[in-house]
């Protein structure tokens, strides 16, 4: 059973103008495909063949012979899970129980917001800006590369790529231009509640 990219949640262009097509076009149409590409490659032949996804990652979590498969099927996880942490019109507050939460563990939106950017903004080099619940909490936390919550026991409710390949068409070198746009224009507060929630 190969894995298969799935569809974006909204047209490539519907993300304009904090993100553009030609950014979509590079990175969905052909970062995310190669991940999705490399992994089936990978994985042909083997017993991880016959498994989902997520089932992939946790077996070979921490398998040090397992690396290159690891970070591609991450990758994959990864760039789905992002492409649906944004909306079009999206920003705003979060609502009901996750709204709730994030006034208890940062104090409000403004200090959500606070400790995001930091997290994203100081992630050195590749990787990747999580919501999280951790042990029933929320928390926020970056990870290198392609690692990701799912490896460590954790519940991803949010995430922003912050690899260059996310914002150097429309933000050059300007990552924390970029981090305050997630922000205010496209993350989708439903998806992390429906997470929070589910
Ligand atoms: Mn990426």
């Amino acid at each position: 059973m190969a894995i298969e990219l799935p569809d974006l949640p909204y047209a490539r262009d519907a993300l304009a103008p904090h993100i553009s097509e030609n950014t979509i076009n590079f990175h969905y149409g052909k970062h995310h495909q190669a991940y999705v590409s490399n992994l089936n490659g990978l994985i042909a032949g083997t017993d991880l063949e016959a498994k989902s996804l997520e089932d992939i990652i946790i077996t070979i979590a921490g398998d040090d012979s397992k690396t290159g498969i690891f970070n591609n099927a991450a990758q994959v996880w990864n760039h789905t899970f992002y492409w649906h942490s944004m909306t079009p019109n999206g920003g705003g507050a979060p609502k009901g129980a996750l709204a709730e939460a994030i006034k208890q563990s940062f104090g409000g939106l403004e200090g959500f917001k606070e400790k995001f950017k930091a997290a994203a903004a100081t992630r050195f080099g590749s990787g990747w800006a999580w919501l999280v619940l951790d042990g029933g909490k929320l928390r926020i936390i970056s990870t290198g590369n392609a690692d990701l919550p799912l490896a460590h026991g954790q519940k991803a409710l949010l995430t922003i790529d912050v690899w260059e390949h996310a914002y150097y068409l429309d933000f050059q070198n300007l990552r924390p231009s970029y981090i305050d746009t997630f922000m205010d224009h496209l993350i989708n507060w439903d998806f992390a509640e429906a997470n929070f929630t589910s």
